[in-house]
């Protein structure tokens, strides 16, 4: 049956399962607007900007680990989803993300709303393309998807240009996509897994690193089993919060520029490290010429190219972190060796713990102001750790991941590699969008709210019911923390004056709004605004002088920690 390339794309989204597009409409895509109008299968859901429609896509993605799906216009509209590409490639997220493009003809020509996006996302995107005719189109569709969930996952962008989408063709969505020069490894090689079990046994003292990878490969059952196995510590990278349950008695918390005291002298001091899913990015490592002086290293990632890249590995293991920990388990469950191996790092064990005991993560309270510690503390209280939290970019994303306890794999969104101030809401309208029954909290600063606040609008529209607890502190509190750390508290432009009054604005946006000014008030107006239909925003004003602590300074060691 010949149908135009806009009603091909619909269908091929209907047939490959996607049930939500995040998206804004223009000319180039209008007449996918006009198929969509007749199709009841795949909803979309308008939003206000481009940047959010991709980052409601990456929220919906990592909070359910189905692929989040994006439609924008041509030109600006395309330009305007860089910034979401960049984030969910940094982080390895599944999306695809369409865009429409002026005719083909007219391409090169500098026409109305043209803009060279396969061009400009090529160094943020997994992978993109060009349709350059209708007939391929259901094709590259069931590519994009295949490509941006499997291997190391990533974005997708695919372009299609206004006349492939009024053209016709007839339907023809392949059964199984085959790519030369694509083929991801997943099974890790046996010989090198045996390799690193023995290298691991021979040692005493043991840290696993464990990052994202382990959430994108859905592996934290099998995690938790190979630690149990061997008693072994572990620490998580802020990508990997959830990984391994923080209530565990092994676990140490995050590691890193803000990471636990116990979890950088853990690795400063591991003779061994086993690092799953995790890429040593430097606000992990610290001083590289310092970071784990005395630790053999076995490297598990499914992306070989990240292996080796920024420290040298003495055991290499390709492949999926879910196959490569299933066959470690198998090499050490029951086995005699296991149980002399938890005898032999028991005193390491007991160092670890002292470390934890003696520096805790804390804080100090003070009389009258709201320290924000204490808020996320509240949240965690109130939400029996059950909620779903994604977070902006600065110290609210740190104390989000210090003081919130995390015990399960996809409750913890955040930007981790890109940093991307006014990720928060459209993120946690996206995974409220995937699980409507749970309760999602997006923890925010003043500043990174104020990026894409808009998307309260589409939050009201569609009735989702988002809470977002700004902790207010009038100031881009992370970088004035450097300017008061390492530029003799010159406040260059980091004060942001309690402006605008965020609870009219919630209001204006048809939300609700509630504020806490002091501590006392903070359970109860907490409470209030969970208990609230339909999407809250609850105002804290917090103690603008309050830092982020454990801090490692940039560039030093990680044993080099600044302490409360
Ligand atoms: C889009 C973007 N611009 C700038 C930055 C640099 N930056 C990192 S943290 C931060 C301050 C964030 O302030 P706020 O959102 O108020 O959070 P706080 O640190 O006060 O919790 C800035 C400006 C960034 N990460 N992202």
């Amino acid at each position: 049956m010949q149908m135009t390339g806009a009603e091909i794309f619909v269908k091929a989204l209907a047939d490959l399962g996607v049930d939500v597009v995040f998206g804004y409409p223009g000319g180039a895509t209008i007449h996918i607007y006009d198929a969509l109008f007749k199709n009841v299968k795949v909803r979309h859901m308008l939003c206000r900007h481009e940047q959010g429609a991709v980052h409601m896509a990456d929220g919906y993605a990592r909070a359910s680990g189905r692929t989040g799906v994006c439609l924008v216009t041509s030109g600006p509209g395309a330009t305007n989803t860089v910034t979401g590409l960049a984030t969910a490639y940094m982080d390895s997220i599944p999306v695809v993300v369409f865009s429409g493009q002026v005719p083909t003809l007219l391409i090169g020509n500098d026409a109305f709303q043209e803009a060279d996006i396969v061009g400009i996302s090529r160094p943020c995107t997994k992978h993109n393309y060009l349709v350059k005719e209708t007939k391929d189109l259901a094709r590259i569709i069931k590519e994009a998807f295949y490509i941006a969930s499997t291997g190391r996952p990533g974005p997708v962008l695919v372009d299609m240009p206004k006349d492939v989408l009024s053209g016709s063709a007839r339907y023809d969505l392949p059964r199984e996509v085959t790519l030369r020069g694509y083929r991801p490894t997943y099974a890790g090689h046996q010989r090198q897994v045996e390799s690193a079990v023995r290298l691991m046994l021979s040692r005493e003292r043991p840290v696993v690193y464990a990052g994202g990878g382990v959430i994108l490969s859905n592996a934290s059952g099998e995690l938790a089993e190979l630690s149990h196995a061997l008693s072994l510590p572990v620490t998580t990278t802020l990508m990997g919060m959830g990984a391994f349950p923080g209530t565990d008695p092994l676990s140490l918390g995050m590691l890193g520029m803000h990471g636990t005291y116990a979890a950088n002298m853990a690795i400063s001091t591991s003779d061994v490290i086993l690092a799953v899913g995790a890429r040593f990015d430097d606000r992990v490592t610290g001083k590289i010429s310092e970071f784990a002086p005395h630790a053999k290293i076995i490297h598990i990632d499914i992306d070989p190219t990240s292996i080796q890249k920024n420290v040298p590995v003495d055991i290499p293991i390709v492949g999926d972190v879910k196959d490569v920990l299933q066959k470690m388990i198998k090499l050490v469950k029951g086995k005699k060796e296991a149980a002399a191996y938890r005898g032999k790092t028991a005193a390491w064990r007991a160092q670890i713990a002292s470390w934890a005991k003696t520096h805790p993560l804390t804080y100090k309270p003070s009389k009258g102001k709201i320290k924000p510690q204490y808020v996320v503390e509240q949240i965690h209280k109130l939400t029996g750790g059950k909620a779903i939290v994604a977070t902006e970019v600065g110290q609210n994303q740190m104390w989000a991941a210090q003081f919130y306890t995390y015990n399960l794999p996809r409750t913890f969104l955040s930007s981790g590699g890109l940093g991307t101030m006014g990720y928060g809401l459209p993120a946690a309208i996206g995974a409220q969008v995937a699980m409507p029954g749970r309760l999602v909290v997006d923890i925010a600063g003043d500043g990174s709210i104020q990026m894409n606040i808009q998307e309260l609008a589409t939050a009201v529209q569609y009735r989702i019911p988002v809470k977002v607890v700004i902790l207010n502190n009038g100031t881009l509190g992370m970088v004035r923390q450097w300017q008061e750390l390492f530029f003799a508290g010159n406040y260059s432009q980091t004060c942001l004056p309690r402006i605008p009054d965020f609870v009219k604005l919630a209001e204006a946006y048809g939300a609700k709004g509630f504020r806490a000014t002091k501590p006392e008030e903070v359970p109860g107006v907490l409470r209030k605004g969970f208990a609230a239909d339909g999407p809250v925003l609850i105002d804290v004003i917090t103690d603008p002088e309050e830092m982020v602590y454990p801090m490692v300074p940039a560039g030093a060691g990680l044993t080099e920690m600044l302490l409360v």
